[in-house]
C-alpha cells in the first residue's frame, strides 16, 4: 500500500526488505519495524532461503537509527527488552535462515545495531557506521553492547561509543565490521550472486548453525545482582538532565550542551 515503509519480494528463495522511507531517512520508528517483523514472518513460513536486508535505491542514510521522536523524553528506559527496536534484532537473529545486510550510504545508532544482528554485511564505498548515544546522553542496553563486544575489538567498540564519529568504507572493512566492500556499480549483483550460492546449500545444516552461534553468543551467563548493578547503572544515565538535553537538542535541531549530570 502507500503507507507501505518497507517492501518485502520473494525471487528464487531469497526474500527482500527494502527499507523505504526516504523523507524519514529510514529511521526505525515503530510502524517500520513492525513491517519489517511482518515481512520476516511471512518469509518464515514461505520458507525463503536467505533474506537480504536493504535500503531503497540510491538512498546516501541507509538508515537513521532509532526514531529519536519515539524515544522517551525523560526518566525512563529508552531500549527495553519490548522496543520496537530490540523486538526487530530478535526477530533478525532468531530468523531461521541467512540474513545478508546490504549496505550503501550511512549506518546511525540502532541500525548499525540492526545490520549488526544480520549475519553478514556486504557493503560499497559509501558506506559508514556510527554508534550515537554519546550525541543524545543515552545509557546503551546490556544486550546491545553484547551484540558489538561479540563482532569486534573492544578497542574500536570504545572508539564508536566514545566519539559516535562514523567509520567509514576502506575502515569499515579493515575492522571487519563488512564481510565484503564492493564498488557501488556492483553492490546488488554481488550480493544477489552471494544469496544465491546459499539458497543451493543445505538449509537444516546453515539454520541448526545459525541458531547454534545466537545461543553461543546470546546467552553469557550473568548473575542477577551483576545485571541489576549494570541496570542501576543505566538509570543514572536515563534519569540524567543530559538525558532529557540530549533528546531536547535533537527534536530542537540544535547542539547539545552536556555537564555530566
Ligand atoms: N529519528 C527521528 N527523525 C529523524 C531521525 C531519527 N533518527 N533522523 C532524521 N530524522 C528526521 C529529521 O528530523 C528530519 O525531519 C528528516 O528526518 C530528514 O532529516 O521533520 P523534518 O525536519 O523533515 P535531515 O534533514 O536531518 O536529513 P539529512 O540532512 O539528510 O541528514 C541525515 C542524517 C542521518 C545525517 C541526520 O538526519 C541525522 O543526523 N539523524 C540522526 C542520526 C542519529 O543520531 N541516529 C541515532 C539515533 S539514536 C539510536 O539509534 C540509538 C539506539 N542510540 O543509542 O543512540
Amino acid at each position: 500500500s502507500s503507507d507501505a515503509l518497507v517492501l518485502a519480494s520473494i525471487a528464487n528463495s531469497i526474500g527482500t526488505i527494502t527499507l523505504n522511507n526516504s523523507t524519514r531517512r529510514n529511521a526505525l520508528s515503530e510502524v517500520l519495524l513492525d513491517q519489517v517483523i511482518a515481512a520476516l514472518d511471512d518469509f518464515k513460513t514461505k520458507e525463503v532461503r536467505v533474506v537480504i536486508l536493504r535500503a531503497f535505491e540510491g538512498a546516501t542514510v541507509w538508515s537513521a537509527g532509532h526514531d529519536i521522536k519515539e524515544l522517551p523524553q525523560a526518566n525512563q528506559d529508552p531500549l527495553g527488552y519490548s522496543d520496537p527496536l530490540e523486538r526487530a534484532l530478535r526477530a533478525v537473529r532468531a530468523f531461521p535462515a541467512p540474513v545478508i545486510a546490504m549496505v550503501h550510504g550511512s549506518v546511525w545508532g540502532g541500525a548499525f545495531d540492526l545490520v549488526a544482528s544480520c549475519d553478514m554485511i556486504i557493503a560499497d564505498e559509501t558506506c559508514s557506521f556510527a554508534i550515537t548515544p554519546a550525541n543524545l546522553g543515552l545509557p546503551y542496553n546490556t544486550t546491545g553492547l553484547m551484540h558489538f563486544l561479540g563482532r569486534l575489538p573492544i578497542n574500536l567498540v570504545k572508539e564508536l561509543f566514545f566519539t559516535a564519529a562514523p567509520i567509514k568504507g576502506n575502515d569499515a572493512y579493515k575492522w571487519g565490521i563488512v564481510n565484503h566492500l564492493v564498488p557501488s556499480a556492483e553492490l546488488e549483483a554481488f550480493t544477489t550472486d552471494f544469496a544465491t550460492k546459499i539458497t543451493k546449500k543445505a538449509p537444516l545444516a546453515i539454520s541448526v548453525a545459525k541458531e547454534q552461534l545466537r545461543i553461543l553468543t546470546d546467552y553469557q551467563p550473568i548473575a542477577a545482582q551483576i545485571f541489576e548493578q549494570l541496570q542501576e547503572m543505566r538509570r543514572t544515565v536515563y534519569d540524567s538532565k543530559d538525558y532529557t538535553e540530549g533528546i531536547q537538542a535533537f527534536l530542537q535541531k540544535r547542539p547539545a550542551v552536556f555537564t555530566g549530570k
